[in-house]
């Protein structure tokens, strides 16, 4: 086939890919619907990242620079568009953001041109960003908070592995421009940093996840709650445990908080992810809880369990067994657009709405703590059941 005859293939398929509609799956619980296909996958970036088109450079046409992955995504709603600022891992191993858009957030999205090109901080430039969490700021920027990978200064000779990680903090009033900002000073790595879009007691409030080391939480006991004096040197001065891990639940190992919270008249609205460990490794899944309007750090509903756990094709990938959010969308009309990633591989939706959402919160059974409180749980629904006409 003839040079331009072949890339011309090359750009319909990925178009098919692109302009490929979603479509509900048949089933769900009530609280939340899932889709038929991932949002964005590696294949969606754009072929003018990965080929040179150039026929002397390339006459073979052959691919120069892999992509790995598309997942952990923060978002936004900005010009009427749904937009994703995307993990994308190369075949390189690193992580890197990019933006993606859709006219209606369930499908369409389509990668800009370029990545974001991150302005590094002056002294001690990171290896590998990741996870972005976007907020839209009460002072008027937008803020993305980011894990900020080094290798480990302390790792013992040999150890390839060791890492750390800090909260990278840029900020944009267009989603184009980005400013960097000192990485957040914390006793403790920290990885899942999350800004709080308004200010609390006229301070800039966090969400934080203290941890002893790269992977583990360790001592650091759940996701945390710290007020920020300056977020142009921002810095964790105290810091206190509002959402906890607990023996025997689907947060036993560590837990992090996703997006920032939606603000509903019946309090803060969190989605955070639980891990637990079992024979097959680490499991990822995400849950809700619920905090005081007036006092974003004190819990005021949680249900037991997980809300959305890997299904079917999410729990195969890169890193399997794994559902991960970093960004959701509530539109003015109620609707919630449920961002999350499968197995460190791809990005999905599911949509949802702030009334579901709350009810799911307030009227689930929170967790007994042992087996014999779950069955009471359900013998109070079946006693109650059994006395309704409304089942035929
Ligand atoms: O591989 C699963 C996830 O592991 C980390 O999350 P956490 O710090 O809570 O363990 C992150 O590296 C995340 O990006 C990844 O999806």
């Amino acid at each position: 086939m003839e040079y331009r005859a072949k890339v011309k293939q090359l750009f319909d398929r990925h178009e098919v890919l692109l302009s490929t509609e979603n479509a509900p799956l048949k089933y769900s619980n009530g609280i939340y619907q899932r889709y038929r296909h991932p949002v964005l996958t590696a294949d969606h970036t754009p072929l003018i990242w990965r080929y040179d088109f150039n026929k002397q450079d390339n006459p073979l046409l052959l691919e120069r620079i892999g992509m790995n992955g598309t997942f952990n995504s923060g978002a936004i709603k900005w010009d009427g568009k749904y937009l994703l600022l995307v993990r994308v891992e190369g075949d390189d191993r690193k992580s890197f953001f990019a933006i993606a858009e859709s006219p209606t957030g369930i499908d369409h999205f389509r990668f800009r041109n370029y990545p974001v090109l991150l302005p590094d901080v002056a002294d001690d430039p990171e290896t590998n960003v990741y996870d972005m969490r976007l907020t839209r700021h009460e002072d008027g920027w937008i803020y993305g908070l980011f894990c900020a990978e080094r290798k480990d200064p302390d790792a013992a000779p040999g150890d390839l592995s060791a890492a750390t990680a800090s909260c990278g903090i840029v900020r944009t009033r267009d989603l184009i421009q980005w400013d960097r900002l000192p990485d957040l000073i914390s006793q403790s790595q920290q990885r899942n940093v999350v800004l709080h879009p308004e200010f609390v007691n006229g301070k800039y409030a966090l969400y934080t996840r203290p941890q002893d080391g790269f992977i583990n939480a360790g001592s650091g006991s759940g996701i945390g709650w710290a007020l920020i004096d300056d977020i142009t040197r921002a810095e964790v001065k105290e810091e206190k445990i509002i959402n906890h891990r607990q023996y025997h639940t689907i947060k036993e190992v560590k837990n992090g908080e996703g997006p920032h919270p939606i603000k509903t008249d019946k309090g803060w609205l969190h989605l955070a992810h639980g891990v637990r460990a079992c024979a097959a490794g680490l499991r990822y899944v995400l849950y809700l809880y619920m905090t005081d309007l007036k006092d974003p750090s004190k819990l005021i509903a949680e249900p037991a369990g997980h809300f959305m756990a890997p299904k079917r094709n999410e729990r195969v990938g890169d890193v399997s067994n794994v559902l991960f959010s970093n960004g959701w969308i509530a539109d003015d009309d109620g609707t919630v657009y449920i961002y999350y990633a499968s197995s460190d591989t791809r990005m999905h939706v599911a949509t949802s709405t702030i009334e579901k959402l709350v009810d799911y919160c307030l009227h689930t059974p929170a967790d007994g703590g042992r087996s014999r409180s779950s069955v009471e749980a359900i013998c109070k629904l079946v006693d109650k059941n059994l006395k309704q006409k409304t089942i035929v």
